[in-house]
Formats: structure tokens, C-alpha cells, sequence
């Protein structure tokens, strides 16, 4: 039960004794050695940096007893996923100047640098605040970056949608001036009273705490493995609003059979001008009744599949003063991937590029970091980052629209139906070199694992139908693959295990189908469901919903 007195778990103890997330930072990241302590591995997490060390030396620096590469991961944190040129061509540059020359999107409309050494943090922090862009609070136990399906920003539903992320973001951000003390200026805050949000305090929330705002109409944000999914609608009486979805959560532990994905249950509708303090009394009720002594079961989800719905519901009215407003029916979502090239009612256009696993790189003929810098020199648009580690250029004008195809055509991206069936929604995690919870390869291996299941597509009669595949190096799950068409989850150092049955649209769990296979094997373990699938799928029938409507998942 998470409101039993357990002793708490040592990060507790380094977040009280932080004076609000600074401990040693500064002087530890001024010293000689590469890495830092364990104390400050957690404190820079706040910070929106991950402490790492490149894996694909690790074994032989240990053997020969030399320093482990140690490298920083930073994430960007970009509410509801939009960025000027200027600031695109200023995290292009920076990818350069400290990191190694990527960009990487995540599932969470975030990007990441990775490979920065430790003296070139702060000048990572002072360029990116220069261009009203931050690390502060990508990671730790806090609100993360708050997602927005990007089809809100373009007034399909409602033109105010846009904004939402944003206010959210502003008001669940710690308000310790600590970052910008440490990374950006230097100078110590002038006063500490009441330096943080009352729901913050000095330990922060038990674990991460993640929002997403979905489309009424489809689910790219996955809104059911969210900690608070939003869904815009409007009721008959009060108007405007969201019906909110709480505690989703898709991370699990081999090592804990107490853990698991999870989908949110709905918890209630509330208008846009009652959803921040709705939220903020959930959030309230997770800082209090999280579990503090066991990280591994310490989210959200855990609170809410403990005590029940209707006493979680009890908990967050208690909080708020009154009741929660009955919920508005959602869905059915479609699936929508935000792909190829759109004409907008005020005659722009946008196109959608799909970025293979998230990773902008430049990489032989195929140049999608050369691509979208040329296209972000070209003035003034808008880079919309999707949940689905792709990007999507607006604000592209008519006359420009050959042009931008053609630039495109050149740096050999890809768009709409040159894109594979498997290939265009595939996901894939960072794991190995750079993730240290990683048991097995992800993102480096899913192009051969696109290929040969495309090859077996292809060969059934199923042929070019979409279908949806995840993959990542363990079961923290942070490509989404349980809720995934097919989702591949790292189990042991060569093997993985195969689960089936999600939706595309989100709404399902996959189930476990085979364990601890190799990745070469998957091709040949899903091929002949892909023929049963061609030959008795029903009509528009997602690969997900026929093994489960027959029973293989
Ligand atoms: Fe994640 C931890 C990468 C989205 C569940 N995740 C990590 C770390 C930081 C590894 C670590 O703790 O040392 C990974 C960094 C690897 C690297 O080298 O970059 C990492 N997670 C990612 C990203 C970059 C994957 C991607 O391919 O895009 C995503 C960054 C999101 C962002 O911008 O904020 C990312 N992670 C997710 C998601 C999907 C989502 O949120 O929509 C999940 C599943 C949803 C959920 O939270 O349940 C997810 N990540 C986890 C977990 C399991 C958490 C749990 O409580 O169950 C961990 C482990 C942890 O936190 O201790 C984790
Ligand atoms: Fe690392 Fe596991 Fe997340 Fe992949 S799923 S990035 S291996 S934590």
C-alpha cells in the first residue's frame, strides 16, 4: 500500500538536503574530474541531464583500468513541441559545438543532446537560454515536458488548444532559481522565501509526473499512458474543457513482479478554467501519498490501481474543494501519424518528415540534419515535434511548396507513401551506447528489424498494410511498445520479448507473445500471423485488433 510508513529511499534525502536542487552542483561541475558524484547524478537530473558514460568502451576502459567515457545527456525541454527556425538552427549548431553531432527527439516532443563532456554544460545552457530554451526540468521528479498533438496548434478544434502546453508548463515548472544560478549566470537567487511551488516543497514529487494533451480525434500522444491525458471536448452545460485520464504509466521491472503498464482510467471532465487546479490537486494528492521509499513503484499509476478509483477520486476531491464533474464519453480515436504534405485553412502548408527513431543525423546520401537546417535558413517557419519522434515544417508558403520538395527530394528524405508500411510509425529507443538501463541494442538495430518485417509483410498477403512497431532495449517502455501493434522490449543481453495485440490508436495493452527471442527471430515468429491477417483480416482491420479479435495475443 503506498500511504504505509516505509523507510524512504536515499533521493529523498539528497532532495531535503539540496537548498532546492543545488547541493555541490556548481562546485563539482567546476572541478578536474569527468563525472560527478552520486549526489549530483540525482541533482542534475532536475536539470534536465543525465549522468552516462559511453558503453561501447566501457568493458575495455574497465579492463585496462582507465577512465569510462563519461558523457551528459541533455534534454530540451519544449512544451507542446514547437520551435522557431532561429531556435532550430541554434540546437543544430549546438549539436556541433558539444554534443556529437545529433539531435534526438524523443517520445515526449523533447530533444536531446547526448555526448556533451561535463565542461561544456554551462556553455550548452548559456546558448540554449540565449534562445528562451532550457534543459531545466526534463528530467527528476517533477512535471515533465508537457505534449500537445501537434494538430492543435493549427485551430482544427479550437485556436486557444495551442497554448495549453504551455501554461501547463509554466505552471507545474519548479520555481528555484537554481538552474540558472549553476548553468546560466552564475549569480545566487536575492531571496529563498518561498523559492518553490507549495505541491514541490523541498522533496519534490515521489517520482516523474507526465501530462499530454491529445487531439479529440486521435491519439499520437498515447493519452492513456500518461500520469494526466487531456482530451479537448465540449460539454452540453459548462462548456469548453478536457476530459482528463489519470494514471497510465508503461514502465515495468523484470526484477519487481509488483510493477506494470498500466492505461489510464477517466477520472472526470473539467473546463480550461478549472483543469489547472484539477490537476494541481492531483498532483498534490501524489506528493502525498506516492511511494517515497521504493522508486520502482513510486508513479502515479500505483497510487490510483492501490486505492481503487473511486478512493483516488475521494482523495483528489478532498483536495480541491469540491467535486469532480462527471467525464464526457472520448473516442473512438484514428490513427494519424502527421505525415506528408497538408494545406492549412489560411493556405500554408505543412509537411511532415519522418526522422527514423527520433535521431536528426546526417547519415551516407540520407540527410535529415542538413535537410531541416536548409529548410530552417530559409526564414521563418515552424518546427512542430510530434510524440512520434518526427518533425513537422510549417508556415511553408504555397509558391515555396516545389521548392521545399525538391530540397527535401535532394537530401534523399523520404515523405507520405515512399515511406514503408512498418517503417513510417516504427519506434525505437536510445539504448545502447548512451542509456545506461539498456539490456539490449534499440535504435541502432531497428532499420534491420524494419527491413526484415517489412520483407515479411511484403511476402504475405498482407502486403503494404501499416502497421505499427516498437522497439526498445528494456521494459521501461519508453518508446511506448506496450501498447503497441507489435512492441519489442530488450530482456536479456541477446534476447528480447515479442508482444502483440495494442490497437494503433492506444487505447490497449499488447500482451506478451514470446519471450526471450532473438531479434532475427521476430521476422520469422510474426510472419505467418501476417499472412493470417491478409487472408482474414477484416476490412481496415489493424494487425493489433485481429490477433486479438482471434486470439494469438
Ligand atoms: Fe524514458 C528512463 C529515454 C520516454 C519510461 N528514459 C529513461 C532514461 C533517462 C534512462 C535512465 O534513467 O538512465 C533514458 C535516456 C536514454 C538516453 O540515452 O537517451 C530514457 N524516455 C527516453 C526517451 C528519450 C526515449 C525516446 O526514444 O524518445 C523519451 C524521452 C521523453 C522526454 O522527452 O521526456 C522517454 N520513458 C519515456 C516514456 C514514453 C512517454 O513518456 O510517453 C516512458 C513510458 C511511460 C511511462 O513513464 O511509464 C518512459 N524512462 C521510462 C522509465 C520507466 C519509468 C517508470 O516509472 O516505470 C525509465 C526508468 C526510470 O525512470 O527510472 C526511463
Ligand atoms: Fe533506456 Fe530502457 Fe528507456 Fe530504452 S526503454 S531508453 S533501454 S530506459
Amino acid at each position: 500500500m503506498t500511504t504505509e510508513a516505509t523507510k524512504e529511499s536515499a533521493v529523498e534525502e539528497i532532495k531535503r538536503a539540496s537548498d532546492h536542487l543545488r547541493g555541490n552542483l556548481a562546485n563539482e561541475l567546476a572541478g578536474p574530474r569527468p563525472n560527478v558524484s552520486e549526489e549530483a547524478e540525482q541533482l542534475l537530473k532536475f536539470h534536465g541531464i543525465y549522468a552516462q558514460d559511453n558503453r561501447d568502451v566501457r568493458r575495455e576502459r574497465a579492463m585496462a583500468k582507465e577512465t569510462l567515457d563519461y558523457i551528459y545527456m541533455a534534454r530540451v525541454v519544449i512544451p507542446g513541441g514547437a520551435l522557431t527556425s532561429a531556435q532550430w538552427l541554434a540546437l543544430d549548431a549546438l549539436s556541433d559545438e558539444v554534443a556529437d553531432g545529433t539531435l534526438r527527439l524523443t517520445t515526449r516532443e523533447a530533444i536531446q543532446l547526448h555526448g556533451v563532456v561535463k565542461g561544456g554544460l554551462r556553455e550548452m545552457a548559456t546558448k540554449l537560454n540565449d534562445h528562451w530554451l532550457t534543459t531545466f526540468n526534463g528530467c527528476g521528479d517533477v512535471v515533465r515536458n508537457v505534449v500537445l498533438c501537434p494538430s492543435l496548434h493549427y485551430g482544427e478544434d479550437d485556436e486557444q488548444l495551442g497554448a495549453v502546453a504551455q501554461r501547463l508548463a509554466r505552471r507545474f515548472r519548479a520555481r528555484t532559481q537554481a538552474y540558472l544560478e549553476i548553468f546560466v549566470n552564475g549569480e545566487k537567487a536575492v531571496t529563498r522565501e518561498s523559492e518553490e511551488q507549495p505541491f514541490y516543497g523541498e522533496t519534490y514529487l515521489p517520482r516523474k509526473f507526465k501530462i499530454a494533451i491529445a487531439s479529440a480525434h486521435e491519439n499520437c500522444v498515447d493519452v492513456f499512458a500518461q500520469d494526466v491525458g487531456l482530451i479537448p471536448g465540449i460539454h452540453p452545460e459548462a462548456g469548453r474543457g478536457f476530459t482528463m485520464v489519470v494514471g497510465g504509466g508503461l514502465g515495468r521491472s523484470y526484477a519487481n513482479p509488483d510493477t506494470f503498464a498500466r492505461l489510464g482510467d477517466v477520472l472526470a471532465f473539467a473546463t480550461d478554467d478549472e483543469v489547472d487546479e484539477t490537476i494541481a490537486a492531483i498532483v498534490d494528492t501524489y506528493r502525498e501519498l506516492g511511494n517515497r521509499a521504493e522508486r520502482k513503484r513510486a508513479r502515479l499509476k500505483y497510487v490510483v490501481a492501490d486505492l481503487g478509483l473511486e478512493r483516488f477520486v475521494a482523495e483528489v476531491e478532498s483536495r480541491l474543494g469540491r467535486a469532480l464533474r462527471a467525464p464526457l464519453p472520448i473516442g473512438p480515436f484514428a490513427h494519424e501519424d502527421h505525415l506528408g504534405w497538408r494545406e492549412l485553412a489560411n493556405g500554408t502548408w505543412h509537411v511532415g518528415v519522418h526522422v527514423g527513431a527520433g535521431r536528426v543525423a546526417d547519415r551516407g546520401e540520407l540527410s535529415v540534419r542538413s535537410a531541416l537546417r536548409a529548410l530552417a535558413q530559409r526564414g521563418d517557419l515552424t518546427f512542430h515535434l510530434t510524440p512520434l519522434q518526427d518533425i513537422i515544417v510549417s508556415g511553408i508558403a504555397s509558391a515555396d511548396r516545389d521548392e521545399v520538395a525538391a530540397l527535401l527530394h535532394d537530401h534523399a528524405v523520404r515523405v507520405d507513401d515512399e515511406l514503408g508500411p512498418i517503417e513510417r510509425t516504427a519506434l525505437a529507443c536510445p539504448a545502447l551506447p548512451t542509456c545506461g538501463q539498456a539490456l539490449t541494442e534499440s535504435e541502432r538495430r531497428l532499420p534491420e528489424l524494419v527491413g526484415a518485417l517489412e520483407g515479411a509483410l511484403e511476402q504475405s498477403s498482407a502486403r503494404r498494410r501499416p502497421l505499427q512497431l516498437r522497439l526498445t532495449g528494456c521494459p521501461n517502455g519508453c518508446a511506448r511498445p506496450a501498447v503497441a501493434e507489435i512492441g519489442v522490449v530488450g530482456r536479456t543481453k541477446s534476447t528480447y520479448d515479442v508482444v502483440l495485440g495494442g490497437s494503433g490508436r492506444g487505447d490497449r495493452l499488447a500482451r506478451t507473445y514470446r519471450e526471450k527471442v532473438t531479434l532475427e527471430e521476430v521476422s520469422e515468429l510474426v510472419a505467418p500471423l501476417f499472412e493470417r491477417w491478409g487472408v482474414e483480416g477484416e476490412d481496415g482491420e489493424t494487425f493489433g485488433d485481429f490477433v486479438t479479435r482471434v486470439g494469438i495475443a
